[in-house]
């Protein structure tokens, strides 16, 4: 539509009159933005027509990653990027007067995830599209995202996020595609000529209406599709009258209930076990999902049996895995399938990612709140279960305790990753070490009794939104060093290697990090009016707030390098900044007091005159996709310092990676496969392994209070903790930490780890000390990160899950 900088100035003032009435001049920053979206959202009409044109010609098995969870951020720049106008569009509206940084800023931050289950999901679709493969995300368009976080007085507080308060330009609306989805009443059983027949009666009706928002590929006219799907109500107020007087009233309980389902995204939080409103949402999306996919599959006029050929349904953790006896629902109630054949059907159609090993995060829902919510899905998952659990004990007929081990319904619950299991074809994790652990504990039965179905996929990130868009400058130095192959296949950073010890090159990644820093001090300075010194080593963790993360291992350690620079002032220090973003789950109280103490010692040490060139701490408030975007190009060094054997994969580990950033971390998720390229010389590893770290959960031979007790900077930092001093501001406003640690013996190992995390700390000054030495791990890390672009995890997921292969609709069409 403009492929030059004065027909994009042409386009766009004509926009700015034709829509908003207004020349340029008059026009604000909000409006540059929407003007700009509107042109980008019409100019790829005809390619995202055109790619689904493709896929229905040519037939494509087409791929639906289910997800309660979309962590999109801001679309504007990314869009440009991968339809190649960033530089037409940034020339053009700087000749108008703008800045496309500024105009970026407009756009709302799609938070529709917690964190990395979310991100995951999104780069996911980037890869899928860019590497032109028919994969679409089916979701919730929330009303609300995850909560905005404001700290006051030191505390998180929590904001509801109202994203679509402005238009949102990328959504399509569609309502004639809208499907009906049932929840609550009764079924009734009836026999039909020799066919046992299974009717609900009673039922509420909701509408789902999908959004769909375009996916554009990288360069190539692809775009795939997001189709988030919003709750409405079916009843029709003008009939009101007709109902009868209270009908009004009732018309309102329903409206309510009914905006409700897509109305906000649940918090990651074991707060929200049982909750029935979730429950609903996870029905509405499996249920609008599954209704939808099925009429595409419709039109090829195919017999069902077909479906797994066509058709590929993959659940982001266990989220969405009603879709299992929603899909039997349907070929069985709607389509007349036998048992049998429905579930050969379903088996071969699903596939599911697990992304956690913390017992409290895997899903259970009371039977009874199923039952009722979703009579006749429930009588499916019963059945399911009968038969799983009949066909175990004809296997192994001694063996009720496996039985019980594994039962899809146990003690009036349902076990969502066991139905998962038990319902797909293909159960993956997320790095190796992950995969291992599922195999030999979490899952070990099931990995017993279907070892086919495991497989390791480890995470990735998309190289263009991470590198590409968030460190322009760097991407250009690479592609002005190795040409630009890499941007299509990102293994091709490897040729950097070469330059690793060229002094020219070092100067210049070194020259880019600093005015990255440069870039986020100065957001810094404005948003909370600190000043960081950009010689400093910008130390950085920016994760969800969880115990097993280790935050606070964290900031004990930098209460004990103040103290150590309270005790020796004058003694040289290599000057560091540390900077924490994190939100922690509304009702997680642990937590929310973590943030509290990092927020009490960053104003004690940023005041304090003495240390003040030596260390300053900061905590940024509302970490988001588009603040991860500032803050990652500009780090040194990225903490990754989960407990071994806790963190599935991390993906944040791989973005500072691909920015240059060195990693301080345990050997845990995907840290491992870091270490297994990087080696020592490029990676400052510490603390227990995960075997060790099981032994102790296994056999005791821990006690917390004897490290406390035995050495002296733990025993100071932990009674800093709780007695007057320079971080207490009043009594017991830490107890809790201080009890989870001594009282409940530190179940993540912080002191465990403390004394080795220190001192490979303190190694780590000593390297900073050695710029060259410094860049030169620096750009092997650079090198080696292109193995964890999404491109590369997706290949895999294409090729060994969803048997699928890329789509050419230009050559095709
Ligand atoms: C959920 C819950 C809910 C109950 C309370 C505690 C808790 C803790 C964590 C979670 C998150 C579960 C799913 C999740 O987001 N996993 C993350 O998935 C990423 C993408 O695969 C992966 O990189 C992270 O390591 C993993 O934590």
């Amino acid at each position: 539509m403009f492929n030059n900088k004065e027909l994009f100035k042409i386009a766009f003032k004509e926009q700015l009159v034709s829509r908003l009435g207004k020349n340029i001049e008059e026009a604000s920053a909000g409006d540059i933005y929407k003007i700009l979206g509107a042109l980008i959202r019409e100019s790829i009409g005809r390619e995202w027509a055109e790619t689904n044109q493709a896929y229905k010609v040519q037939e494509e098995k087409q791929v639906y990653y289910f997800s309660m969870e979309f962590l999109i951020g801001r679309l504007l720049g990314n869009n440009l990027l991968n339809l190649g106008l960033l530089e037409t569009a940034r020339d053009g509206l700087l000749d108008l007067g703008w800045s496309l940084e500024e105009i970026e800023e407009q756009e709302p931050d799609a938070g529709l995830g917690n964190g990395g289950l979310g991100r995951l999901a999104a780069c996911f679709l980037d890869s899928l599209a860019s590497l032109q493969y028919a994969g679409h995300g089916c979701g919730i368009r929330y009303k609300y995202g995850l909560f905005e976080q404001k700290i006051i007085d030191g505390h998180q507080v929590e904001l509801p996020d109202n994203w679509l308060q402005k238009s949102n330009v990328w959504e399509e609306r569609r309502a004639d595609k809208r499907v009906e989805v049932r929840f609550w009443g009764q079924v009734e059983v009836r026999e039909d000529n020799g066919r046992t027949v299974f009717d609900t009666v009673n039922y509420e009706k909701v509408w789902a209406v999908p959004h769909d928002v375009p996916v554009i590929g990288y360069e190539d006219p692809h775009v795939n599709t997001l189709r988030l799907w919003s709750a409405e109500s079916s009843m029709d107020p003008s009939k009101m009258q007709i109902e009868g007087h209270n009908s009004y009233y009732r018309f309102l309980d329903y409206y309510r209930s009914v905006e409700s389902i897509s109305e906000f995204l649940y918090p990651d939080d074991s707060g929200y076990e049982g909750k029935l409103l979730r429950l609903k949402q996870q029905y509405f999306l499996c249920s609008a999902g599954l209704q939808s996919v099925l009429r595409t599959f419709d039109k090829l006029e195919l017999p069902y049996s077909e479906l797994p050929d066509k058709v590929a349904v993959h659940i982001n953790d266990t989220h969405p895995t009603l879709v299992i006896p929603e899909l039997m629902r349907i070929l069985i109630d709607e389509k007349g399938y036998g048992w049998d054949d429905a579930w050969d059907i379903t088996n071969r159609t699903v596939s599911y990612t697990n992304h956690t090993l913390l017992s409290e995060a895997l899903e259970k829902w009371p039977a009874n709140m199923v039952r009722e919510l979703l009579p006749r899905v429930y009588m499916i998952i019963e059945e399911i279960n009968k038969r799983f659990c009949g066909m175990l004990l004809e296997r192994f007929p001694d063996r009720q305790d496996l039985v019980s081990q594994v039962a899809i319904i146990e003690s009036d619950q349902v076990k969502m990753a066991h139905l998962a299991i038990v319902g797909s074809y293909s159960v993956n994790g997320v790095a190796g070490l992950h995969t291992e652990l599922l195999k030999r504990n979490v899952m070990k039965p099931f990995y017993e009794l279907f070892p086919e179905r495991f497989n390791n996929k480890t995470n990735g990130i998309t190289h263009r939104r991470w590198l590409m868009h968030a460190n322009s400058e760097l991407s250009h130095l690479i592609s002005e060093s190795i040409g630009t192959g890499w941007i299509k296949r990102p293994h091709q950073l490897l040729k950097l290697e070469s330059f690793k010890d060229d002094s020219a090159f070092q100067e210049q990644i070194m020259s880019i990090k600093r005015s990255n820093k440069l870039r986020l001090a100065a957001y810094i300075a404005q948003k909370q009016g600190i000043t960081i010194d950009p010689d400093s080593i910008f130390d950085v963790q920016v994760k969800r707030l969880h115990g097993y993360k280790r935050q606070l291992m964290n900031i004990l350690h930098v209460m004990h390098l103040y103290n150590e620079i309270k005790d020796t002032p004058s003694a040289d220090r290599v000057p560091r900044t540390f900077i924490f973003g994190a939100k922690a789950a509304p009702g997680y109280y642990l937590a929310k007091s973590i943030i509290k103490l990092i927020n009490v010692v960053a104003d004690v040490v940023n005041k304090d005159l003495q240390v003040n060139g030596k260390l300053k701490v900061l905590f940024l408030e509302n970490y988001s996709v588009s603040l991860a975007e500032k803050i990652i190009p500009a780090a040194n060094l990225s903490e990754q310092i989960s407990t071994a054997g806790k963190e599935a994969s991390g993906t944040g580990n791989m973005k500072f990676m691909l920015n240059g950033a060195l990693t301080i971390g345990t050997l845990d998720g995907a840290n491992v496969e870091m270490y297994e390229m990087l080696g020592d010389d490029n990676m400052f590893l510490f603390g227990l392994r995960s075997e060790e770290v099981l032994d102790y959960y296994r056999y005791g031979g821990y006690l917390a209070r004897d490290v406390y007790g035995k050495d002296p900077r733990i025993k100071r930092v932990m009674d800093q903790l709780v007695s007057s001093g320079p971080f207490c501001c009043h009594e017991r406003e830490f107890g809790l930490i201080y009890q989870s640690i001594l009282d409940h013996n530190d179940e993540f190992f912080v002191l465990r780890d403390f004394n080795s995390y220190a001192e490979t700390q303190a190694g780590i000054d000593q390297a900073y000390l050695d710029p060259q030495a410094w860049a030169t791990k620096s750009i092997v890390n650079i090198a080696h990160a292109g193995h964890f672009s999404s491109d590369c995890t997706i290949n895999r997921y294409a090729s060994d899950i969803w048997d699928i292969r890329p789509v050419r609709p230009s050559i095709n069409v």
